[in-house]
């Protein structure tokens, strides 16, 4: 009855696999978690997407940008990239069925009651009920009949900032951003999507969103993110906890198990 968290997997079943076998995963018992980016740049999209789709409730995950690509592939508001490596899941007779599968998978959710899995990070002016809800009104919609509405809509890097007060298109565009492509902020909390180093080498005025006082965190809190494979796993915190560490790259990947909060890796 154990309870992994994995990083981004990208298509990468083989590297998931080492892990889970690692560990003795017990697909009947214990259940996998995931950062999101199930597939996207790595060999094997299709049997990734099928083994994790085997696993049934035994597997969660929230969406990351490459699997909301690939839902914008499906509904034609984006053309697959050779470099994705989608084609055999685009040709595949269960495309649709994966897809409506992952329209199921929320942006944000809670691992226990202390940890939230977002694929990558929390936006600093969010708690965690904020989040949560933000990511049940995206939810809301991918999960209607008005779904490709919002997957045409979500491209694009603006507004920047948050207010509560945002509507429409451009409020779920911040919310989907937030979630899937944050890495750093303007020290006035905007959002900067050109920058994806490590914090170290970037410019001084942008701060990792990790780095940026979240006043709506307790103690116990915790965030578990993916994305950032340039972090290589390192947050300078134990509140912030990095799991992409650039497998589908030539790095490792990364199983935390929530149980003691060890990290594994191949
Ligand atoms: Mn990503």
């Amino acid at each position: 009855m154990a309870d992994y968290i994995v990083g981004d997997i990208q298509g990468c079943l083989s590297g998931l696999k080492a892990l889970l076998s690692k560990v003795d995963f017990n697909a009947h018992t214990d259940t996998l978690y995931a950062v999101g980016d199930l597939i996207g740049r790595g060999p094997e999209a299709l049997d990734t997407l099928a083994y994790l789709y085997s696993l049934g409730d035994n597997f969660k995950t929230v969406l990351g940008n490459h699997d909301l690509n690939l839902l914008a592939i499906h509904c034609g508001a984006r053309r697959a990239k050779k470099a994705d490596k989608l084609d055999g899941v685009i040709a595949s007779l269960d495309f649709a069925k994966y897809c409506a599968w992952l329209r199921q998978k929320p942006l944000a959710m809670l691992v226990g009651s202390d940890i939230l899995l977002t694929h990558a990070g929390l936006y600093p002016a969010w708690s965690f009920d904020k989040a949560l809800a933000l990511s049940a009104e995206i939810s809301d919609v991918l999960q209607s009949q008005q779904w490709q509405l919002i997957v045409n809509s979500m491209y694009g890097d603006n507004p920047n900032s948050w207010n509560d007060e945002l509507v429409g298109d451009d409020r779920q565009r911040f919310i989907i951003n937030a979630f899937t492509r944050m890495r750093f902020l303007e020290k006035d909390a905007r959002l900067e999507f050109n920058c994806k180093t490590k914090p170290c080498d970037a410019p001084k005025s942008l701060l990792p969103w990790f780095s940026m006082q979240n006043p709506n965190l307790t103690s116990t809190q915790k965030v578990v993110f993916g994305h950032w494979a340039a972090l290589n796993g390192e947050t300078n915190s134990e509140q912030f906890i990095a799991l992409d560490t650039g497998f589908v790259w030539g790095g490792c990947m990364t199983l935390l198990c929530v149980n003691t909060m060890k990290r594994l890796q191949n």
